[in-house]
């Protein structure tokens, strides 16, 4: 807790460290009530810093400081300065050593941030300033240090002792006690150092690099998941082999660890050798876990293994510049899942996911740049706009410079700057560097919020043939920039024919056309590209594949956007038209509702998604993809005044009515598919995710008829599938269908089944939590009291808290302000437990301004109350006194 008022840190204030960490040797004794932490830190002045010998300021947190040596000479009380965050002495050489011993208590840390202990073994999460929690240190990326660490525990309880790099010995000692010790030659700041103590089994491998070198890899899991860790071994082996591949990066330690926990805020950690990971993107089985799951599995092994180079061996300066290794490792992630399963589709999942998610976070109290220019604290910046948008500023890098060149450009990038922490700058530096390309305006991607607007109109001279298409870009005030500057747009698209097929591309002032797709940088706030040789009034195709973060906005007709969702040549801009299209019925739906009117269906759209539902052509996956309607989290993004009960009430009688009309196909699309599911054992592979996910979407769809044969068939897939996708699917479609006595038996019969299985039980919460029948929070609360609950666990909070106020957006925003008080109350006390979890789970408040001033009202009273609850967090006190400036 803090003791005074957070201060604000500015990108401005950047200073080079003092001095510098050569060497850090480390010695933790575990014991049951207490660690014994021993740095040996071997110091030099930073040649770079300037002259004279300034006083060696160490940030430590919750220590208990047993004893303090500098050069071998042991200081008294008046040779240092303590307070709660700092370690202040006086070096008197430029080259010294300090020893220090701290007592910490790893076996009270609820906030699981430094060294805590979960489920009866030791770990660590250091990212991003848990290391002081571990001992006085340095702990900035910038100090980049080698380690050697030996621990020593209980032999008994703590079989498997683990630390970064490489082990170089191990023993017995006295009174069943044992200790090994771990030797990282990497130079790495401290935030990457990580430990393991525990009774863990490992499933082990090998892997053979590019230059023939062997790599042991290990999963460390509880005993009773080693069942169920094939699926993140055989993920991390392809990860190894397409990092190899497409940007050739080669491992380097001999060995290569992973641990899953079952307490952890995050997903995973990339600590150098030793990843750590959340238990639920490591454990992976078919009966346990759904397609989605074994796919986060595939992706966060990738992004944490990827970490390796984009992140460790070139690291950080400043925590500023996060998205130096975050948004770089999303894209790296990205393109990874797209190469092992369908592109499309991960394309159309990870732009629903922005479009809903990080363009709210954009537009709202929080919003900052992919590099923020201040923060108070660090934690509350791993947001989806450094990850997410971040990764979509490097998409557009390597659009604008096409694959060679952004390949050389990322080889000069890890050439130039391995083993050091450099910044974004140094980044785009070595990619101009590498490709002549100038990105001096395209830079302001990092440094503006907000999400540009691109409005599109068109005008076509039959008499020329010229097609001219006008741009304008435009991007919000944020908080504290008012005035924005133009983006390079890389704005991707074709020009289709009555036939639907591309027309060759000639701007005014080309001798020849130049393909039929392609990409144009729209650089001005008002900017016109005009296309010569145009026989006949064109479609255009705009955006292809989400070319960047934008808002795009062009005055489509119904009917065109049907033409755009048959012919597009591009599979997400076809898919992107069915959205827009849905979103232009709903909207309508909306204003009927609003208006007290009878809802009436546009015919097109059951038109639309029966041509799709009836093309054995498409892709299955696609066609799930199509038949997804915008999401109300969606709905609520793109309104000016989000009206949660008529977006629910639209969106749920299109899903009826397109229940009810395309029953034949949709049901005959179910039984195709769960006959192969019935006769295939699960395979997590992308066509059967693909099947899955088509039969899956139309059970949820027929069972809005409430005919009797679809309940009997949402049994039958209940009880006889051999899967969780399967299982829990039929679970969901029960909890929100009106058959209680079915409803109430399958939640009974999950439960008893699963009980010991947390991640299985976090699902069981959730599909609850998610529940939009009336009564959303009696059940939420309800369940907080089941024996399985616990606010302790990361996981658990998110799976009923989070999906409740995530998710089931109706019931959370009750008009009586109920859900507000509810979410308020759970992070005041997660505030004083966990408050990293505490201040994630305000999101869905920030957003008070989206609503109707009686709820705007509420929402902000709850944020007051919180305010005023008493000692707040720098995590939560940022977050609520930011949402309410
Ligand atoms: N780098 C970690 C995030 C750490 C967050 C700490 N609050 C996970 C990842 O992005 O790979
Ligand atoms: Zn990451």
């Amino acid at each position: 807790m803090r003791t005074e008022q957070p201060k604000m840190i500015y990108l401005k204030d950047y200073q080079v460290p003092d001095y510098l960490i050569d060497e850090t040797h480390l010695t933790f004794e575990l014991f049951e009530d207490h660690t014994l932490v021993h740095a040996q830190l071997v110091m030099r002045r930073n040649p770079d810093a300037g002259a004279g010998l300034p006083a060696l300021v160490l940030d430590g947190q919750q220590l208990e400081l047993l004893e303090l040596k500098l050069d071998d000479r042991v200081l008294g009380a008046a040779d240092y300065q303590l307070t709660d965050s700092h370690l202040t002495l006086q070096p008197t050489q430029e080259q010294f050593v300090i020893d220090s011993s701290v007592r910490i208590h790893p076996e009270s840390n609820t906030a699981l941030e430094g060294l805590y202990k979960s489920s009866g073994m030791f770990c660590t999460q250091c990212e991003a300033e848990g290391f002081r929690k571990i001992t006085y240190y340095l702990d900035r990326p910038d100090v980049m240090s080698t380690f050697t660490t030996t621990l020593s525990a209980e032999q008994h309880r703590y079989p498997v002792l683990l630390s970064n790099g490489n082990p170089i010995a191990s023993g017995s000692e006295e009174g069943g006690r044992h200790w090994a010790t771990w030797e990282d030659p990497f130079k790495k700041p401290a935030y990457l150092f990580a430990l393991v103590a525990g009774d863990l089994w490992c499933v082990e491998d090998r892997f053979t690099t590019m230059s023939a070198r062997e790599v042991t890899l290990r999963i460390y899991v509880e005993p009773e998941n080693i069942d169920k860790v094939q699926h993140a071994m055989d993920s991390l082996k392809k990860s190894m082999k397409w990092d190899e591949e497409v940007y050739g990066r080669e491992y380097d330690l001999d060995i290569f660890m992973i641990v899953a926990v079952n307490d952890f805020n995050m997903g995973a950690m990339e600590n150098k050798g030793l990843n750590i990971f959340n238990s639920s993107c490591v454990l992976a089985k078919a009966e346990t876990a759904t397609d989605a799951a074994h796919q986060r599995v595939e992706a966060v092994v990738a992004h944490e293994y990827f970490h390796n180079w984009s992140g460790n061996r070139v690291t950080c300066r400043d925590w500023f510049q996060l998205s130096l290794k975050e948004g770089f490792t999303v894209f790296r992630d990205a393109e990874f899942s797209a190469d092992m399963n369908s592109r499309t589709v991960k394309r159309i999942e990870d732009v629903a996911y922005l479009r809903t998610h990080q363009f709210a976070e954009d537009a709202g109290p929080m919003a900052h740049p992919v590099r923020p220019d201040s923060f108070m604290e660090i934690s509350n910046f791993y947001t989806l706009t450094v990850y997410e948008k971040g990764s979509e500023v490097l998409r557009m890098i390597h659009t604008l410079l096409g694959p060679q060149l952004f390949r050389k450009g990322s080889d000069l990038y890890f050439a130039r700057h391995d083993g050091q922490a450099v910044t974004c700058d140094d980044f785009i530096k070595a990619m101009e560097d590498a490709s002549g390309v100038d990105l001096t305006q395209f830079k302001r991607w990092y440094s503006q919020a907000g999400t540009p607007r691109l409005e599109v109109s068109e005008s076509y001279d039959a008499a020329a043939n010229t097609y001219r298409l006008q741009l304008r870009q435009s991007c919000p005030a944020t908080p504290g920039q008012a005035e924005k500057l133009p983006f390079v747009i890389p704005l991707e698209l074709a020009l289709l024919d009555a036939q639907g097929r591309e027309l060759p591309l000639q701007l005014v002032g080309e001798d020849k056309p130049v393909g039929t797709s392609r990409v144009l940088q729209v650089t001005q706030a008002e900017q016109a590209f005009t296309f010569v040789n145009i026989a006949e009034q064109p479609l255009p195709s705009l955006l292809r594949g989400f070319s960047a973060p934008v808002k795009l906005s062009f005055p489509y007709s119904r009917d065109q956007l049907m033409f755009l969702m048959q012919h597009d040549s591009d599979g997400f801009n076809r898919w992107e038209a069915g959205q827009q299209l849905a979103v232009q019925v709903l909207q309508e739906l909306i204003g009927q509702h609003q208006r007290g009117e009878l809802l009436v269906l546009d015919p097109r759209l059951v038109a639309a998604l029966r041509s799709v539902l009836e093309n054995d052509s498409l892709d299955q996956a696609m066609v799930a993809e199509m038949l997804s309607l915008p999401g109300e989290g969606y709905l609520t993004e793109i309104s000016d005044v989000a009206d949660v009960d008529a977006i629910h009430a639209a969106r749920e009688f299109a899903r009826a009515q397109l229940a009810e009309a395309l029953f034949e196909p949709l049901w005959a699309r179910y039984q195709a598919n769960r006959e192969v599911s019935r006769n295939t054992p699960y395979v997590a592979e992308s066509a059967h995710f693909a099947r899955r996910s088509l039969q899956n979407i139309a059970l949820s769809y027929l069972m809005l008829t409430g005919k009797p044969q679809v309940l009997a068939a949402a049994l039958e897939q209940y009880e006889a599938c051999d899967n969780m996708t399967e299982r829990l699917t039929a679970l969901a479609v029960l909890v929100n269908s009106p058959f209680e006595a079915e409803k109430a038996e399958a939640l009974k019969a999950f439960a008893e089944h699963f009980k010991d299985n947390a991640l299985v039980m976090d699902q069981w919460f959730s599909v609850q939590a998610a529940c939009t029948l009336p009564g959303g929070l009696a059940r939420v609360q309800a369940l907080m009291q089941h024996p399985a609950f616990t606010m302790k666990n990361p996981n658990k909070v998110r799976a009923l808290i989070g999906a409740f106020a995530g998710q089931n957006l109706v019931n959370f925003h009750a008009a009586d302000g109920s859900g507000y008080r509810f979410l308020a109350d759970q992070v005041i006390s997660l505030n004083a437990t966990n408050p990293q979890i505490a201040s994630r789970q305000l999101g869905p408040l920030t957003r008070w301004r989206k609503y109707d001033a009686s709820r705007q009202a509420l929402m902000r009273a709850e944020l007051e109350r919180i305010l005023a609850s008493g000692e707040l967090s720098s995590d939560v006190f940022e977050v609520v006194s930011k949402s309410l400036a």
